[in-house]
């Protein structure tokens, strides 16, 4: 009697189960591609954190961008941790999304799991940061800045200004998170582009990790430790911002003491520029939410789309930072 009664029991659980089963694929995937019910893709992203103005910008520009778009987006918030990042995406591969896409907070160690989404059959999009990865097939696309190219260009920046210097000209460095593709091509790009001056030298660099507390700490040490440090180039808006705390502090003037270069061009960033503490910014734009909205539409309809898509983006001196500063969205 008991033994029927469980067994009962056990189909009535098995029969909720699969109809919970069936009824979460109809809500995503009709068999790896295919249109939901109610026609909406639905789009699983893992963000990296929101360590800085730009994330915080991002995040933004990817929810507004997804609720126009009329994608369902399912949003995780990784706090900077690579396995945050991957459980999401396991998570999203068995609720059986239309699309992944996801901001990698490092650029390694992502095989596993993208391999896991192929077999699926679900696309990714790697939006902002890339992979390091050397099968390409595991993605279908790439949409973010050349940070190479922003590293380049402040560094280009300083090597103009700093061309009549007779002497050592004392950098310091402000990396972003150890492993993160804008810190591993910033710091690339700043450096090739510096060597062609051998005045121009970097005294030091460290992580900040993307944020004013990281930026504020570590330029804090650094100023204990450098007697001279004339310029000071942060991979970020923030960590130039926290650094700005700590060298007031030291007694020095930003701006002028110190030239700051850093990376983004938020609105806090631009601001510091416009009021003359930072020196130079090279822009990346946290925007990618419309085109990101746009790629998953198409790669859902199984339509071929560039293997790289490069966002456009500028750079700011002090005068064109007032100039831009009324308009600027975030
Ligand atoms: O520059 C920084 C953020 O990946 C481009 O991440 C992004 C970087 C951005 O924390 O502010």
């Amino acid at each position: 009697m008991r033994k029927l009664r469980t067994q009962r029991v056990i189909a009535v659980l098995a029969s909720v189960l699969l109809v919970g089963g069936v009824a979460a694929c109809g809500n995503s995937d009709t068999g790896g591609g295919g249109s939901k019910d109610d026609g909406k893709i639905t789009m699983g992203f893992s963000q990296v954190g929101a360590e800085s103005g730009w994330r915080t910008a991002n995040t933004t520009s990817i929810k507004e961008s997804a609720a126009a778009a009329g994608i369902d987006l399912k949003f995780d918030d990784a706090q900077q941790k690579q396995e945050n990042q991957i459980k999401a995406i396991r998570n999203y591969i068995q609720q059986k999304v239309d699309v992944i896409a996801f901001s990698p907070v490092v650029e390694s160690g992502w095989d596993t799991v993208l391999k896991e989404a192929k077999d699926a059959g679900i696309p990714v999009i790697l939006t902002d940061r890339s992979v390091d990865s050397a099968d390409k097939s595991l993605y279908k696309t790439f949409l973010g800045s050349d940070f190479v190219k922003e590293g380049r260009l402040a560094g280009e920046w300083l090597v103009e200004q700093k061309k009549g210097a007779t002497g050592p000209v004392n950098i310091v460095e402000l990396q972003g998170n150890t492993g993160a593709a804008p810190a591993n091509d910033r710091k690339k790009g700043f450096g090739e582009a510096i060597a062609v001056n051998p005045n121009l030298k970097i005294i030091a660099s460290q992580p900040g990790d993307f944020t004013r507390a990281g930026g504020k700490q570590v330029m804090e040490q650094f100023l204990k430790a450098n007697p001279k440090i004339d310029v000071l180039f942060a991979h970020n808006d923030d960590m130039g911002l926290g650094a700005l705390e700590a060298i007031t502090a030291a007694g020095k003037v930003p701006g002028k003491d110190i030239t700051i270069i850093t990376v983004d061009a938020v609105k806090d960033g631009m601001q510091a520029l416009a009021d003359g503490k930072f020196n130079f910014i090279a822009e990346c734009s946290p925007l990618l939410g419309p085109q990101l909205m746009d790629l998953a539409k198409k790669v859902h309809a199984g339509e071929e789309v560039p293997a790289r898509i490069e966002t456009e983006e500028t750079t700011f001196t002090q005068e064109q930072a007032k100039e831009a500063l009324p308009n600027r969205k975030y």
